[in-house]
């Protein structure tokens, strides 16, 4: 899961643990936001809402990369079908932290080759076209294969999705409205059509 600060990674991370499990996969958090103590805390807090355990690293400055290692190798041994990586925000115009995300995502295709990879980008829709921009930049270091489009609770309808599709063909994955742990849905191209053209 990758975005700018903010954007609702750590809270999407929660409500998909949440669905999958109620789905009857076996899951696996990875706290690989190593920027803020706070950070493990608060996906710690969404694991446990779903008692999904969350692999992570106590140490300071730790490697984000080293703790996605940990949790492959945890998720491998235990036969796990699901891990979900929360990252640090970062902006898309800061190239160490951009080039950390690139290094992450090199780590899961080597150690995780057979693996199914989502690298989903979570896109706060009330920042309007900026999203367009941050869409670019994280599918080139991420090699994203979609996007979760959230805060679609308030008065902004997300219609930057349409240039996402249009410009870069990143599929829209989900959609979040709301802070609760049921607040995500599954992208529905009708229902968004519907609601972009209402009022
Ligand atoms: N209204 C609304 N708020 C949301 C939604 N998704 C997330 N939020 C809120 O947005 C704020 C940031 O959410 P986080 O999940 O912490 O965002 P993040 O991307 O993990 O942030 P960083 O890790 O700091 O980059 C929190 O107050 C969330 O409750 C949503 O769909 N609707
Ligand atoms: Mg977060």
């Amino acid at each position: 899961m990758t975005g700018v600060n903010g954007a609702g990674k750590t809270t999407t991370i929660g409500k998909l643990a949440h669905i999958a499990t109620k789905s009857g996969y076996t899951t696996l958090i990875a706290a690989a936001d190593t920027f803020r103590a706070a950070a493990v805390e608060q996906v710690k807090t969404w694991g446990a809402r779903s008692h999904v355990e969350v692999i992570a690293n106590p140490g300071k400055n730790t490697d984000p990369a080293a703790v996605v290692y940990d949790a492959i190798a945890a998720a491998q041994s235990r036969n796990v079908e699901l891990l979900l990586v929360d990252t640090a925000g970062r902006l898309q115009n800061k190239k160490n932290l951009m080039d950390e995300l690139a290094k992450i995502r090199r780590i899961v295709d080597k150690k995780a080759p057979n693996a199914n990879i989502e690298a989903l980008l979570v896109l706060d829709a009330t920042l309007g076209q900026n999203g367009l921009r941050q869409a670019e930049v994280f599918a080139e270091a991420a090699n994203l294969s979609g996007v979760v489009l959230t805060k679609l609770d308030g008065t902004a309808k997300g219609g930057v999705a349409l240039a996402i599709v249009e410009k870069l063909g990143l599929p829209i994955r989900f959609i979040g409205a709301g802070e609760g742990i049921e607040d995500l849905r599954p992208f529905s191209s009708y229902e968004f059509v519907e609601a972009l053209l209402s009022g």
